[in-house]
C-alpha cells in the first residue's frame, strides 16, 4: 500500500566537511517556502540589484540584504552599511523565520547563541557565478557564516585558506544548510555558473541566504 502523504520526511543529515564546517542536508526543507516568501518580502522594500565591484565589474549575482546592516560593494570598496544606498533607508529587518533557522543551524553546527547582524540574499539566474573569494569584511572572526540554499541546485566551490589550495566541488540543493565557523571561517569559496532549470519554489533561479555576525 502506498501512503498518500509522506508523514516521515527524510531527516536532515549532518556531514562534517572540515574542522568548523558542517553540511546539514535538508535542514531548511520544511521551512523553505516560508523562507522564499520572506526573501520576496525583503526584496519588495530593498530590490535585488547587481552591485559593482571595486574593480569596476558588474556582479552576475543579484543581491539584497536584511538585518541591522547590509553588505554593499561599489567603486569605493566593500563594506557593511546600515542604510541601503539605493533608497538611503535602513535595510528591512531580519524576518523571524530567518533568525530561527540560522540560530538552529548554528547550534546544530556547534555554535551556540548565534545572533547574526546581517543576511545577504543572493539570487542566481542561469550563468550567474561567484568567483573564488574569502568573506573578511566581518569583525567577528570566529562566529559562523550560515548559508541556506533555496531553489535550483548549484555547484559550490570550496578550497582552503590560501587561494592556491586545491578546490573541492559540492552540489548544494534546495533546503541544504552549511555552517562555516571557527577554523573554517576564512576558507576560499565560490559558486560555479548556474545551470538553467526550473524549480517549483523559485522558478529559473537559485536563492542563497548567508547570515553574518558583523560586529
Ligand atoms: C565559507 N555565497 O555570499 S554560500 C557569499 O552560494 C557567498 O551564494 C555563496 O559566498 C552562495 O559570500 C556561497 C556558502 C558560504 C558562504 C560564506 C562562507 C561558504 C563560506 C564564508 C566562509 C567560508
Ligand atoms: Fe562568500
Amino acid at each position: 500500500m502506498t501512503p498518500l502523504f509522506d508523514d516521515h520526511p527524510a531527516p536532515s543529515s549532518r556531514e562534517p566537511l572540515e574542522d568548523g564546517a558542517v553540511l546539514l542536508r535538508g535542514f531548511a526543507e520544511a521551512q523553505s517556502s516560508v523562507l522564499v516568501e520572506e526573501a520576496d518580502r525583503v526584496a519588495r522594500s530593498a530590490p535585488f540589484r547587481h552591485m559593482i565591484t571595486p574593480g569596476g565589474y558588474t556582479m552576475s549575482v543579484a543581491m539584497t540584504n536584511c538585518g541591522r546592516v547590509g553588505w554593499v560593494s561599489d567603486s569605493r570598496g566593500y563594506r557593511y552599511d546600515p542604510l541601503d544606498p539605493q533608497s538611503s533607508q535602513p535595510w528591512p529587518s531580519m524576518p523571524h523565520a530567518f533568525l530561527d533557522l540560522a540560530a538552529g543551524a548554528a547550534a546544530a553546527g556547534g555554535f551556540a547563541s548565534y545572533d547574526p547582524d546581517a543576511c545577504l540574499i543572493n539570487r542566481y539566474a542561469a550563468g550567474a557565478k561567484l568567483s573564488l573569494h574569502q568573506d573578511r569584511d566581518e569583525n567577528d572572526r570566529w562566529a559562523p557564516i550560515v548559508s541556506v540554499s533555496l531553489g535550483l541546485p548549484a555547484v559550490f566551490l570550496w578550497g582552503g585558506k590560501r587561494r592556491s589550495d586545491p578546490v573541492r566541488r559540492l552540489t548544494l540543493e534546495s533546503g541544504d544548510v552549511v555552517v562555516w565557523g571557527g577554523p573554517a571561517r576564512f576558507v576560499y569559496h565560490g559558486v560555479a555558473p548556474l545551470k538553467a532549470g526550473d524549480h517549483l519554489l523559485t522558478g529559473p533561479t537559485r536563492i542563497n541566504l548567508t547570515f553574518r555576525k558583523v560586529y
